[in-house]
């Protein structure tokens, strides 16, 4: 029977291989990719976290449990885009300037892909002119925006004021997430959604495209 917390504990301990051979070995027991992903590895960051913010690891802890958790998303990511049916919605997903934290991203990015949406990851520190040239370039009909640092949240408003200055906002829908954002301050900066994981992204741009959740 997969052992879920032992991927937690190498990704705490930063062990890439293990993780790698955990991941595998779980998805080979028919172990559901997504509760591989948050009984797994997203708990394995959030203890990471935990312990960054008692000074009980420091940056060089969080960067080798970052690599391990990256791993271990990679071996997951096929079994989590398995959709046969594509959309033609087209999302264009980054974090934000000045942020340079993608995990979250890339998970939110994987699941809208395996919903069926087009989507177009833009990586990490984008610019809100880059966010723009998407809508206006590449017919994005969503943008998606993560940010994981509470000041650079400040990002997220800078585009979309970039975006109503383009004269490009009535084209897209705006949606939002991370951990510090909140559904209060996507209201406050006028985005048209904000998801708290990656299942909630999912369905929130399915509601806002009319389609059944
Ligand atoms: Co950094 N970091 N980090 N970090 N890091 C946090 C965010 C922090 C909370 C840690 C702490 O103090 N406890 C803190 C921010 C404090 C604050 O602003 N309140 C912090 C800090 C301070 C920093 C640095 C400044 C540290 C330094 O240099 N002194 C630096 C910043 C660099 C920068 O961005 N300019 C830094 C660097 C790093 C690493 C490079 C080491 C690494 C990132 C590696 C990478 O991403 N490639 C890292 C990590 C790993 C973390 C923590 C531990 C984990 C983040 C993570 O991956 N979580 C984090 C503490 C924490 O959050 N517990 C921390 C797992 C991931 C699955 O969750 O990203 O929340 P999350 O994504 C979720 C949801 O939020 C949501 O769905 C995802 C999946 O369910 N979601 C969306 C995310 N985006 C969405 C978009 C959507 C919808 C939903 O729509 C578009």
């Amino acid at each position: 029977m997969a052992d879920l917390s032992a991927i937690s504990e190498n990704v705490v301990g930063g062990k890439a291989d293990k993780v790698q051979e955990l991941v595998k070995e779980a998805l080979e027991e028919g172990v559901d990719a997504l509760t591989i992903l948050n009984d797994g590895l997203v708990k394995g960051m959030d203890v990471i976290g935990e312990k960054f913010r008692n000074y009980e690891v420091y940056l060089p802890g969080l960067i080798v449990a970052a690599r391990a958790m990256k791993t271990g998303l990679a071996i997951l990511k096929p079994s989590l885009s398995t959709s046969e049916a594509k959309s033609s919605v087209k999302i264009a997903i980054g974090t934000v300037q000045g942020d340079t934290h993608d995990i979250g991203k890339n998970i939110v990015s994987a699941m809208l892909e395996g919903a069926g949406f087009q989507v177009k990851d833009l990586g990490f520190d984008v610019s809100p002119e880059k966010f723009v040239s998407e809508i206006k370039e590449g017919g994005a009909q969503i943008v998606g925006m993560s940010a994981l640092v509470t000041t650079n949240m400040l990002s997220m408003k800078d585009t979309i004021e970039a975006i109503v200055e383009a004269g490009v906002r009535d084209k897209v829908k705006v949606i939002i997430g991370g951990a510090p954002v909140t559904q209060e301050y996507a209201d406050r900066i006028g985005a048209d959604g904000y998801a708290e994981d990656a299942v909630s992204a999912v369905e929130l741009v399915r509601e806002l495209f009319g389609f059944s959740v």
